[in-house]
């Protein structure tokens, strides 16, 4: 089995942040292990508290992993300081990472903000130049294009041709891959994946659910699963699109507040786990 590490956030709900990325990792066959940045407090509906790891704790994690065991992907997803920000850029350079999935977290489901608008620029011009691909959702996109254009004034993402704008944009800055994620497109689920020389225009099925908390973490952690094994990356792109796609089927529903895709309800719908132990 395939060793796959999430540098990311923890979400206490467990439907985001490091706690999806381990159920995605598990659901897609690989071991998953973790590296928090930071603590939050937090449900579907809300940010109550956000607690950043010492640089001394995230350097640790970093080294009880790298040093001594070997990783076939790594997903980056919550980074809310530029300190911890630089302790990660160090650390894939120093251990020359490969198979790198960078998920630009910005905003949570709930609306607050995840980041520190000074690591914005940091991961825009550092960090990015690092990863394999990038998967921004709408509002990442148009973040990330600012900053790029060292421009305020850019329109909202409203239809596919701007996503292929945008995405360009992006990936002619990188050089990397990019996955502009559609699904808050009002009436479609297509995803953009480019690079410097290729478009593909990735359609899905649209499920329309109040439970959507930790898509696009799972998403960037299925994408460095699939790499990890081995598959190109627009299959790894497409499984991963599949493996949402199934955990939003699946979901789990906390009532009023909303609720969380569940990456594991495809499996339980296939297995029969009471038999198993
Ligand atoms: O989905 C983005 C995200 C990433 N990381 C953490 C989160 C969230 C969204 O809520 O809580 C920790």
């Amino acid at each position: 089995m395939k060793n796959v590490l999430s540098i990311a956030g923890s979400d206490c709900s467990a439907g985001a942040g490091i706690q999806a990325d381990l159920k995605t990792f598990a659901a897609n066959e690989v071991y998953g292990m973790t590296v928090i940045t930071s603590l939050t407090a937090q449900n579907p509906q809300k940010v109550k508290m956000i607690e950043n790891v010492s640089i001394e704790m995230l350097k640790n994690q970093i080294e009880a992993i790298l040093d001594t065991i070997k990783v076939s992907a790594i997903k980056i997803g919550m980074i809310n300081t530029k300190e911890n920000g630089e302790i990660i850029y160090e650390s894939l350079l120093k251990y020359k990472a490969e198979n790198i999935v960078l998920d630009p977290v910005m905003i949570a489901t709930s609306g607050n903000s995840l980041i520190k608008d000074e690591t914005k620029d940091f991961l825009v011009n550092k960090l990015f130049k690092l990863a394999d691909i990038i998967t921004p959702n709408l509002d990442e996109t148009k973040e990330i294009v600012k900053i790029i254009l060292k421009n305020e004034n850019i329109e909202d993402i409203n239809s596919i041709e701007k996503m292929k704008t945008y995405g360009k944009i992006i990936a002619d800055f990188t050089k990397k891959w990019i996955l502009v994620k559609g699904g808050h497109l009002s009436n479609s689920a297509v995803d953009i994946l480019i690079n410097k020389e290729k478009v593909y225009v990735l359609k899905g099925e649209k499920i329309s659910s109040n439970n959507t908390h930790g898509t696009g973490c799972s998403l960037s952690s299925a994408i460095a699963s699939n790499l990890a094994k081995g598959y190109s990356m627009l299959d790894s792109v497409k499984k991963a699109k599949n493996f949402v796609l199934c955990s939003i089927r699946n979901s789990v529903d906390f009532g009023e507040i909303g609720g969380t895709v569940n990456q594991m309800g495809e499996i339980y719908k296939n297995i029969d786990i009471e038999k198993l132990y």
